[in-house]
């Protein structure tokens, strides 16, 4: 593996808990359609594009819609999930995530935004946190999924590094896969259980800094 001269970073998860607003957002649609959704049925949605989620809700429900109707919804659920993160600030960056971000710059390391989201921009707008990205690849940039590598090997080249000099956090099973895949190092974000593939599992990036990361394999 080469020198680390980038951050690669997740957002949900990772710089804020979007999570949680995803999970009223679709616990309401779910209502709607007759059927529970729990917190714990939400796990499986974290990481995952907003089509797919909607699958995986139908599929906990045991429903069947036309790809027409499954559109509208999706926009339905995206109409609700923003009135949530409009009204966001900036108190809600993860404990760490900001710190890090600024030490991490004033060293010289690259960094890029590589999430799954197509709200990312208006999340990063309203954390203030915009003009600390370098490159940000959205889901609005992407045409394969993580655990596909995409975002990141975007990520990477919009800042004109090898995928070898790059480190990803990542709080999904599946973006672990996806830093892999491109042949990137990664932090993951949570529990090792889930994470155990990463090269590293921390709790937050709190307990990161640029001397931890120099000293990743
Ligand atoms: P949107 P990340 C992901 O963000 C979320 O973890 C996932 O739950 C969500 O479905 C996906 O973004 C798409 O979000 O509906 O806003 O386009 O973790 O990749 O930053
Ligand atoms: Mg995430």
């Amino acid at each position: 593996m080469g020198q680390i001269k980038a951050c690669l970073f997740d957002l949900d998860g990772v710089i804020v808990d979007t999570a949680k607003y995803h999970y009223i957002a679709w616990r309401e649609l779910a209502n709607e359609l007759g059927f529970e959704f729990t917190i714990e049925d939400n796990e499986r949605l974290k990481g995952v594009s907003r089509m797919t989620s909607l699958d995986i809700l139908l599929e906990i429900g045991g429903v069947s819609l036309s790809e027409e109707e499954k559109l509208r919804l999706a926009d339905k659920k995206n109409e609700n999930y923003r009135t949530f993160i409009l009204q966001m600030k900036p108190d809600e960056i993860l404990d760490g995530a900001k710190d890090l971000l600024l030490e991490l710059k004033e060293k010289g390391i690259r960094i890029a935004l590589g999430s799954a989201s197509k709200n990312a921009m208006t999340i990063l707008n309203k954390l203030e946190l915009t003009d600390l990205f370098e490159a940000i690849i959205d889901g609005t940039k992407v045409s394969k999924a993580k655990p596909d590598p995409e975002v990141f090997l975007k990520g990477a080249e919009a800042l004109n590094v090898q995928a070898e000099e790059c480190v990803v956090f990542e709080d999904a099973e599946a973006g672990v896969e996806a830093a892999l895949a491109g042949n990137m190092r990664c932090v993951g974000i949570g529990s090792p259980n889930v994470l155990g593939k990463a090269n590293l599992v921390i709790d937050g990036l709190h307990q990161m800094s640029y001397e931890k990361l120099m000293k990743l394999d």
